[in-house]
Parts: structure tokens; sequence; C-alpha cells
């Protein structure tokens, strides 16, 4: 038997977090598509950040990304966020975007560089102190080429070198979260590939170092649900960054490529009992073509739907044929999960919570999208097209 009070009451505890960069302008490497209305500071994301939490409910906390989103005052731009209901959430290093890391960041051979890199995120964590983020996200777009390029295990090294002083700088209550991508903008060797990397690494850290998990990271017909549940199992799965992907790392809509493979991941969270704040959800995306502000909504949706599916999953039953060994009604179990309609759930835990049922049509009611197209002049690029 499932409970679907249980069900409604861990959905109300789920919180996304939302990327500032998917609110900015954004487009591939052949074009980068200005949308009307775009925020132009990173006040003006937040803006568009707290209309996605007044209409789900569960967006309190927003990404940043440094520098896109330096401000003089990080202090004040957490008290604008705290005015508007929401919270700065992980902070995102980069030290991908300068012609000096070519070769590299903290892999690079040159030490002057490696030295720039590491500094980089030093200072991403006094930013943290002054914005309350628990969290530093990682993410190394450093790799080679060729083979014979550079020593693979002397970039090894010098990735643990730039980690281990990264993590004696954390504060008591502040994680580093490593993330693993597969290639690009590497195409030969990639210093951190897999969640095996990423969690040799933290490993060695200690627990303030754990691997988060982007759906977008992985090859073609990679089990997604198993690293996660291997991860949850070991304690170290920090998060994730939800997107979607038909091909690479496409940053397309979470559950929109593959609404099952997201319910099996989230099978595998709940089952491993990660639905909890030690388990950041984020999402990763960029809205290319479409609105922005919908399109994160509809994330947001796409997220708790499966969840829902999850949480809904007859855990007595499955467990029962399970143990007989009945393989068809074990799968029929968590079918049944899956293809229940969760929206008439989801909706009925929004109105009881005093939002609108539907939270995409309750925005396109709401006149801000021809406020900010009126208001706003010259929005930004989010930084880059990935
Ligand atoms: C890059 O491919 C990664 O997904 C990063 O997580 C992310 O897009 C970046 O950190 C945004 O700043
Ligand atoms: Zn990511
Ligand atoms: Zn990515």
């Amino acid at each position: 038997m499932t409970d679907r009070a249980a069900a409604k009451a861990a959905l109300q505890a789920q919180t996304v977090e939302t990327p500032s960069w998917a609110y900015g302008n954004s487009g591939t490497r052949f074009k980068v598509f200005a949308q009307p209305g775009v925020p132009r500071t990173p006040y003006e994301k937040l803006d568009d950040a707290a209309q996605v939490h007044a209409r789900t409910g569960v967006a309190p906390t927003v990404a940043l990304h440094i520098p896109w989103d330096r401000v003089d005052d990080y202090a004040a731009l957490a008290k604008y966020a705290a005015e508007r209901g929401l919270r700065l959430g992980t902070i995102n290093s980069n030290v991908f975007q300068d012609d000096d890391y070519r070769l590299g960041s903290v892999c690079h051979p040159d030490r002057a560089v490696r030295r720039k890199a590491l500094d980089h995120l030093l200072e991403c964590v006094d930013i943290m102190d002054a914005t309350g983020s628990r969290d530093l996200k990682l993410w190394f777009s450093d790799g080679t080429n060729y083979p014979g390029q550079d020593d693979i295990r002397a970039r090894q090294d010098r990735l643990a070198e730039a980690l281990g002083t990264v993590y004696e700088r954390l504060g008591e209550k502040q994680r580093m979260l490593l993330e693993y991508k597969l290639f690009e903008p590497a195409f030969y060797t990639t210093d951190v590939p897999d969640w095996g990397t990423a969690y040799a690494h933290c490993l060695r850290l200690g627990p303030k170092a754990q691997v988060v998990v982007d759906t977008g990271h992985h090859a073609p017909g990679t089990n997604i649900e198993f690293i996660v549940a291997l991860l949850l199992r070991e304690g170290k799965l920090g998060g994730f960054d939800f997107n979607s992907r038909f091909y690479a790392d496409d940053d397309l809509m979470a559950g929109a490529a593959d609404p099952f493979q997201l319910f099996r991941i989230m099978y595998e969270v709940v089952r491993g009992g990660g639905l909890t704040p030690d388990v950041a959800f984020m999402l990763d995306q960029c809205h290319n073509i479409e609105q922005k502000i919908p399109a994160v909504i509809r994330s947001v949706m796409n997220v708790q739907e499966a969840t829902a599916k999850a949480l809904l999953v007859d855990g007595d039953a499955l467990s029962a044929a399970q143990r007989a060994g009945d393989v068809l009604a074990a799968n029929a179990v968590l079918m049944d999960a899956y293809n229940t309609d969760v929206r008439p759930l989801l909706a009925e835990l929004r109105e009881e919570t005093g939002l609108d049922p539907d939270p995409v049509a309750a925005y396109h009611r709401s006149g801000w999208q021809q406020r900010i197209t009126e208001e706003r002049v010259g929005g930004q690029q989010a930084g880059w097209g990935a």
C-alpha cells in the first residue's frame, strides 16, 4: 500500500534550485537568440526566480555563477533575495572562459595558470561566506585533445592538489560538489570524466566533498540510476544538475526527453533515503528558443511529477515480488507507479498550500512576461551557450 498523505508531505518538503543562467539569453555555438525582457542584472534574475517560486512554491533557492553574477555587495544581493522569499544557493565557479585556460585550469601544465584558477575557486568560497551558500559546485573543462598532449597522471596530481586546497578552505557547514562530464570541450581526455573519478577524489578529500550528477553528462545508454543508487549507498551523492539530453550535453528541460529515466532516478533517490536537504536538486538548463520563466516552471513541475511517481511505488508489493523472484510482477509494480497520472495529486497539493493548481497558466495570467518585456531593454547573455 502506498500512502498519499506521506507522498504529499515529501513533495511539499522537496525543493528544486533554479540556475541564474537559465533566465538569461543563451544559445548554441552557432547563435544566441536574444529574447525580449530578459534580466540585465543578477538582481533581475532573482526577480524572475521569485516568479518561479511564487507559482510552484518549491523553488526557494537560486544558484549563482561567478563571474556572470558578480556584484559588489553579495550581502546586499542575499538581502534582496530574502525580500523576495528566496535564498542564494550553490555558487558555481568558472575556470573555463578565459584565454589562459586553453590547456586547462587547475590541471594546466603552467603553475601560474593553476594558481589563477585556484585563486578563483578560493574567491568563490569567500563569496559563499557572504551569501550564506552551503555548496560550491566545481565543474572543470580541463582535458586534452590529442594523445600525448599532456601527462594524464600528472594532471590528476594537479587536480588533487587544487581540490585539497579548496577543501581546507571550506567552512564547517560548507561543501564542495564535484561534477563530472564525459567530454566537451575536451575531446580526447577529460580530467573528471565520470562518477568514478569524481568519487575517488571526493573519498580522499573527506565528508565535505560530494559528487554531483548532471543528467546530461554521460555516454548514451548509461544507467544513471545505478550511479545514483551507488553514490547514495556510499554517502557521496551531493546533488543533481537536472536537464534533458537527446544527444550530448543538450541542457534541455528536465524530464522532457526521457521522463521514464527521471522517474527511475527519483525512485533510487527515494529508495536510498536521498529525499533530504543533503541532496541538492538543482536544474542546469538553458532555454534557447522557448520562453525562459515558464520553461523553468515546467522543469520544476517535471521533477515533482517524477518524484511523486517514485513516492507512489508500492514498496511492500515490490519487495514481495522481488523476494519471490517474480520478475514480471516486480516490474509491474514499478510501471504501475510510473503510469499513474500524478497531476491531480500535485494540483491538490498546490491548492492546499494556496497556490494555483496550474503554475504555468498562473504565470501567463500574472502579466509578468508583458511587464518585463516593456520594462527591460538590452537583456544579458547568460555567459556562454552551455
Ligand atoms: C557544464 O557542462 C556543466 O554542466 C556545469 O554544471 C554548468 O553548466 C556550469 O557550472 C554553469 O555554470
Ligand atoms: Zn552541470
Ligand atoms: Zn553540462
